[in-house]
């Protein structure tokens, strides 16, 4: 076991009762692979049963019991043939899985109005044995909530992937297009099984060489692989690329040699890609060039491309992320600039906004905006890469997280208006919307470093396909296809998944606190400036005010949630130093004063982490022997890190309030001389 089959790992069922069962369920299969993804689907099957039930799975035409039978009521007969009323209550690229008897026979369907929604629907399948779940009676409708779900890379040209962790790019852009990695297939299955549809393959930070024809050739190979499991390419790119490229003296959107220069390239791209699904772009952001430069707004510069990309379908998905060094609040910045622009994008235009106002923290409230662009075409982008939470040295399970925002009441509308129905498109009239997230896998063999970095992205898959979907329900899918069906292993590994949030935050940023962290973004400097700006610690208090009194960015909420952040009795505990700044002597909720409550989460993280290692270490004998020890020696690691966390921020606070630390916590190994220097060597990631 070395975690490359993430969880597609289709190994013979457990359970033998169950084995035979499906067995005879599964007897053979009835299907055309006269397309493309008609013929992933059988790959896939095939892949998936012989392994799961060890025997060589049948093709053929042969309706007996036990027939499995896929297909569109287009490319099947018989799908057609039973005038399913299921096809008319699916939608998109939907699928339903059926058992039904013919002429005696019972029989499982596995049908959708398109080829990808089988594809979705064998995954499903597949799932179902991989999870040990009974399949003799199926009856599911399922269809996705999200139109784009999607996900970006943040990888560059010279194999570089800016916060991957897990080694080098998985496109080996100098043996391309001559040679096919299998990890592009195996990705790209990985990705289809979560319903991923869209795959932005390059760095926000964009080189503009990836639009060149000598590039271009070789991404075409890609689109093609991802295009037989129904998965499209974006690119990132640079807007000064006509002057970067071509020597021009301005990216003006407003130039009319700038917009043929666009016109021209997007047509060169449609010719080597006829599915490519558009541009991603990060414009007048930490340094990339912009509409700004010539006095064009964000609105102007993305409607530039938009318009070049409108006769394909193609589309623009601007950032929201930006900021400038002089605003005194950053938590402000993408709402101020991009509120006034509502309904100026035209309509294959997305904006994506991160889920928080600032920056993938570990805990952030949602971002403003997402309840004030009824007219914008809005997507949101979440982070699986672990930059801020231990790299791919941490155990972290980011559902929870995901739900938090995507749950989250904006009241942009008097009845329910969250992000996440928001992004359904079912409370404004968008054209379009979806979810991203940054996820980090490259050549490493377990694809992400961290085995449990996997459990993200999958959980990011899943609820851009279904956000309803619990968090606890999938990790437990997780578990079960990725490590073992064992009820211990599926217990402890689920209560590890499940506390993991909590310890990151707590031994890091409770209680709302921020960006407190060094400028690899891995280990803590409550001392540095950019902290300092951030948290505000003095001998007054604690916390950033973003009350009336202070920014005002509580006021970019919706009613009643501005008056809710106003205050500090109803601002929920999680964010009080988000928006407040508090005496060290403030009352909690638990009765301590604000000084002992932040001490307590600091020795509460640092708790859960020794917690999940216990719990880990209680399951050497139910997990391969590799993957344990590897887990394991990551938790110590992550038990040193939590305690270097707590230990510099509880000594560096405490030089402000002035009060020791309660009796009945250790004292921290260090001094604090000894935390503020560690972090000085070239990589605070090698410490100790
Ligand atoms: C920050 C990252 C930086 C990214 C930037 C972005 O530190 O590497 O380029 O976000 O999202 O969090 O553009």
């Amino acid at each position: 076991e070395d975690g490359y089959d993430m969880w597609l790992r289709y190994v013979k069922v457990s359970n033998q009762k169950l084995l035979e069962e499906y067995r005879d369920q599964l007897s053979n299969v009835i299907l055309s692979d006269d397309s493309p993804i008609m013929n992933s689907v059988k790959k896939e099957l095939e892949m998936g049963l012989n392994g799961l039930l060890s025997k060589t799975i049948i093709f053929g035409d042969k309706l007996k019991e036990g027939a499995v039978v896929l297909g569109t009521p287009k490319n099947s007969f018989l799908v057609a043939s039973q005038k399913f009323t299921e096809l008319s209550k699916i939608s998109g690229d939907g699928y339903f899985l059926k058992t039904q008897k013919i002429k005696g026979n019972k029989v499982t369907f596995i049908a959708a109005n398109t080829d990808l929604g089988v594809l979705y629907g064998v995954f499903a399948l597949l799932r179902k044995l991989q999870t040990q779940q009974p399949i003799s009676n199926l009856n599911v409708i399922s269809s996705p909530k999200m139109e784009l779900r999607m996900v970006n890379h943040w990888d560059n040209i010279d194999r570089s992937v800016e916060r991957g962790y897990a080694g080098l790019s998985l496109w080996d852009w100098s043996k391309l297009p001559q040679h096919i990695d299998k990890r592009y297939v195996d990705y790209a299955r990985a990705s289809a099984s979560i319903g991923i549809n869209a795959i932005a393959i390059n760095n926000v930070n964009a080189d503009a060489n990836f639009i060149t024809v000598e590039f271009l050739e070789k991404i075409s190979v890609l689109a093609e692989i991802f295009r037989n499991y129904g998965i499209k390419i974006f690119l990132s790119v640079n807007y000064a690329s006509p002057v970067i490229l071509d020597n021009f003296k301005t990216a003006d959107p407003m130039n009319p040699t700038v917009k043929k220069w666009w016109i021209d390239k997007v047509d060169i791209i449609y010719r080597k890609i006829p599915d490519f699904g558009g541009f991603l772009v990060k414009a007048d952001s930490e340094g990339q060039p912009g509409p700004k430069a010539y006095n064009r707004n964000h609105a102007e510069g993305a409607n530039m491309l938009a318009e070049a990309l409108m006769p394909y379908g193609g589309l623009v998905l601007w950032r929201a992320f930006v900021y400038s060094h002089t605003q005194n609040d950053r938590v402000r910045e993408a709402y101020d600039e991009f509120v006034s622009l509502d309904g100026k994008f035209m309509d294959n235009v997305i904006l994506q906004i991160k889920n928080g106002p600032l920056d993938f923290m570990p805990r952030e409230p949602f971002s403003p905006l997402f309840g004030a662009m009824p007219k914008t075409n809005l997507m949101i982008e979440f982070q699986v890469t672990q930059e801020y939470l231990g790299n791919a040295n941490h155990l972290l399970y980011k559902a929870p997280m995901f739900k938090e925002t995507l749950d989250a009441d904006t009241f942009a509308k008097r009845k329910a208006s969250t992000v996440a129905q928001i992004l359904e498109k079912i409370v404004f009239e968008y054209k379009h919307s979806g979810m991203t997230a940054v996820i980090n896998p490259g050549t490493t063999r377990n694809w992400t470093g961290h085995p449990f970095v996997q459990s993200s992205w999958y959980a990011f898959g899943r609820l851009a396909w279904d956000y309803d979907l619990a968090s606890d329900d999938i990790a437990q899918e997780w578990i079960k296809m990725t490590f073992s069906n064992n009820k211990k292993v599926v217990n402890t590994l689920k209560e590890i998944m499940n506390q993991s949030v909590k310890a990151a935050v707590d031994y890091r940023e409770p209680l709302g606190l921020t960006h407190i962290g060094t400028g690899s973004h891995y280990g803590p400097a409550p001392w540095s400036k950019r902290s300092r700006s951030f948290h505000c610690a003095s001998k007054d208090g604690l916390g950033f005010d973003r009350t009336s009194s202070g920014s005002n960015a509580v006021e970019q909420y919706n009613f009643p949630l501005s008056s809710k952040f106003e205050k500090t009795k109803t601002t929920p505990e999680k964010y009080l130093l988000w928006f407040h700044h508090l005496p060290w002597n403030y009352k909690m909720k638990s009765g301590n004063n604000l000084w002992e409550e932040l001490v307590t989460k600091y020795y509460e993280g640092v708790e859960i982490v020794k917690k999940m290692q216990r719990e880990f270490s209680s399951l050497k004998k139910e997990i391969d022997i590799n993957r344990f020890n590897h887990v394991s020696a990551l938790l110590e690691i992550q038990l040193r890190d939590a305690k270097r966390w707590r230990d510099s921020c509880v000594l560096y606070f405490q030089q402000f309030s002035g009060m020791p630390i309660p009796e009945k916590f250790e004292v921290p190994e260090y001094k604090l001389e000894y935390y503020k220097k560690i972090e000085y060597k070239r990589n605070d990631i090698i410490i100790h």
